[in-house]
């Protein structure tokens, strides 16, 4: 049976390649996707950002861990896609601007495919313009915006607004989340809805576009 113990400590520990081979013996032994994200990596993750604070990691070691985490992710990105049911709606997602954390944001998108969303990733640092534009091509029921930061939450705003100034704000539900983003801060910044995480990001979704409850 895939060490799992083994694959938390390869993410902590930035091994990228043991992370993938540990990946992939854990889905050859059909172990649960989102058990094997939210139970191992997930945590993994956590203990890097507590070793940040204290310290003991620097940016060098969240990078070798972050490249972990997302080889693994990737690879267990088909079978998240493979769980959806009916196909639910059309949603942009993307990280704003001036700010390059993605693994958050990568997760959701990868749950909100496996909810039966279509979803186009504008990837991260997005500046206002794209999501409009994106918003004018896609026709989307939502938009989702990603913040890891302090200092790039109020992107999330300058995004809402300009989506007002160019008509289209009410053509979409604005969708917001980030390890510092609150509900009170959504509600503050005009959004539609705010997810702790990325299972709570397709429940508020198929929410927004079904009226099912949450
Ligand atoms: C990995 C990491 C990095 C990597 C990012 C790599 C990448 N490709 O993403 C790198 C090394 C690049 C990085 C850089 C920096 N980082 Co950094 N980073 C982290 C770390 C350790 C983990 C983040 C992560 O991936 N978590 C795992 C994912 C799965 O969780 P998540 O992102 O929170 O997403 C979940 C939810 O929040 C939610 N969610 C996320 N997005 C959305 C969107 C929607 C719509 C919804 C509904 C839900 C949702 O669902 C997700 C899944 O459950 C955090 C510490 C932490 N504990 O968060 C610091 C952290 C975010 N970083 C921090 C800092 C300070 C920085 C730097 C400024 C450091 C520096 N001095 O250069 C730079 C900034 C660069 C920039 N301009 O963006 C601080 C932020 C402090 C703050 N509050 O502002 C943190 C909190 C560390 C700390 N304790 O100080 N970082």
């Amino acid at each position: 049976m895939a060490d799992l113990k083994r694959l938390h400590d390869a993410i902590l520990n930035g091994d990228a390649k043991t992370a993938a081979s540990l990946t992939q013996e854990a889905i050859a032994e059909k172990t649960n996707p989102a058990s094997l994200i939210n139970e191992v990596m997930i945590p993994a993750m956590a203990e890097v950002g507590r070793l940040y604070e204290c310290e003991e990691y620097f940016v060098p070691e969240l990078l070798l861990s972050a490249r972990a985490m997302k080889g693994a992710l990737e690879l267990l990105r088909p079978l998240l896609a493979a769980t959806g049911v009916q196909p639910a709606g059309r949603i942009i997602i993307g990280t704003v601007k001036g700010d390059l954390h993605d693994i958050g944001k990568n997760l959701v998108a990868s749950m909100l495919e496996g909810g039966g969303f279509e979803v186009t990733d504008l990837g991260a640092d997005v500046a206002p313009e794209k999501f409009i534009s994106a918003v004018q091509q896609k026709h989307p029921q939502i938009v989702c915006l990603s913040a890891l930061l302090t200092v790039t939450m109020p992107a999330m705003k300058t995004t809402i607004e300009a989506m007002k100034t160019a008509g289209v704000r009410n053509q979409v539900k604005v969708l917001v989340g980030g390890a510092p983003v609150t509900p009170e801060y959504a509600r503050e910044i005009g959004a539609d809805g705010y997810g702790e995480n990325a299972s709570v990001a397709v429940s508020v979704a198929r929410q927004i576009c079904t009226g099912a409850p949450a």
